[in-house]
């Protein structure tokens, strides 16, 4: 696999303030003021602060769509350091969920686990051990491996620099991630022979975080399908879900998707 060109992709803008409280210690959030007597009290819903190209904002969101937990979605620009935002998540990234109840939960591997314990229907993770362990490892592909060397080389040049006025992509990076991609969409490839799912014979928590990245790179067009025909035809499965409707009318102003991004016949 190539390695970057490039070091230090992290966007941390400035120093970070944030209150010292563990997040477990602190009274739930979004109680204060709540009037326990109120006669039309509405039903409290989860909230998501996400950024909308982020590949583990979409998963979670992926994720609340096939369990139909209802969430209200707030954008946050993390690089933005907000002080409110840095009291929920002191790493000062997104995705946040904040749950019904009040309390702030961040990082979408906990995020996960946490939707599937509480929500376990319909399951995103296979019953075996041995099953798991192959669905975490793809998790942990996808979210680490794939997200450095194509995820962040791509979109962090094309997208996130500019949003945060960090500067022109630099071009390098971008020739890295598009030779990266091909390496992992072989990989992909390779991963579907003999059954329809990344995992084994059923959806697992595995397709929705690598159709996540995908999605983000579709999205900018970064994504050779033509030359990639078994991986095409599961994204178009996974882009026919109800849960992926969100996620196909998604619009960054100033970033115009691609032709076919929300096309399910592409
Ligand atoms: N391991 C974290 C990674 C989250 C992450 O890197 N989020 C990015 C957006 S894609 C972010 O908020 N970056 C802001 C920063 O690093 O300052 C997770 O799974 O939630």
């Amino acid at each position: 696999m190539t390695r970057r060109p490039a070091a230090g992709k992290g966007i941390f803008l400035g120093s970070t303030e944030y209150s010292a409280t563990p997040l477990h210690r602190r009274a739930p959030l979004g109680t204060e003021g709540a009037s326990s007597h109120s006669q039309y009290k509405k039903q409290p819903m989860h909230r998501l602060y996400h950024l909308p190209l982020s590949p583990f904002c979409r998963k979670i969101r992926l994720v609340l769509a096939e369990k139909r937990i209802e969430v209200e979605l707030i954008e946050e620009r993390p690089w933005e350091r907000r002080h409110d935002f840095m009291r929920l998540n002191p790493a000062g990234k997104v995705p946040v969920l904040i749950t019904a109840n009040g309390q702030a939960l961040s990082d979408s591997t906990a995020i996960f686990e946490y939707l599937e314990e509480t929500v376990p229907e319909p399951p995103l993770m296979p019953r075996g051990a041995l099953q798991r362990a192959e669905v975490r490892r793809l998790v942990g592909w996808f979210d680490d491996k794939f997200n450095r060397e194509v995820t962040e080389n791509l979109l962090f040049e094309r997208v996130t620099k500019r949003l945060a006025r960090l500067g022109p992509p630099d071009g390098a990076c971008l020739k890295a991630g598009s030779r990266n991609i091909r390496v992992h969409l072989d990989y992909v490839t390779f991963l579907l022979e003999g059954h329809n799912w990344l995992a084994g014979p059923r959806l697992t928590i595995a397709d929705l975080t690598a159709a996540a990245h995908l999605s983000c790179l579709d999205y900018v067009g970064d994504v050779p399908w033509d030359d990639y025909p078994a991986v095409r035809d599961w994204y178009s499965v996974m882009k026919s879900r109800p849960c992926f409707r969100s996620l196909l009318a998604d619009h960054l102003p100033g970033f115009p998707a691609t032709d076919h991004y929300a096309d399910l016949d592409f």
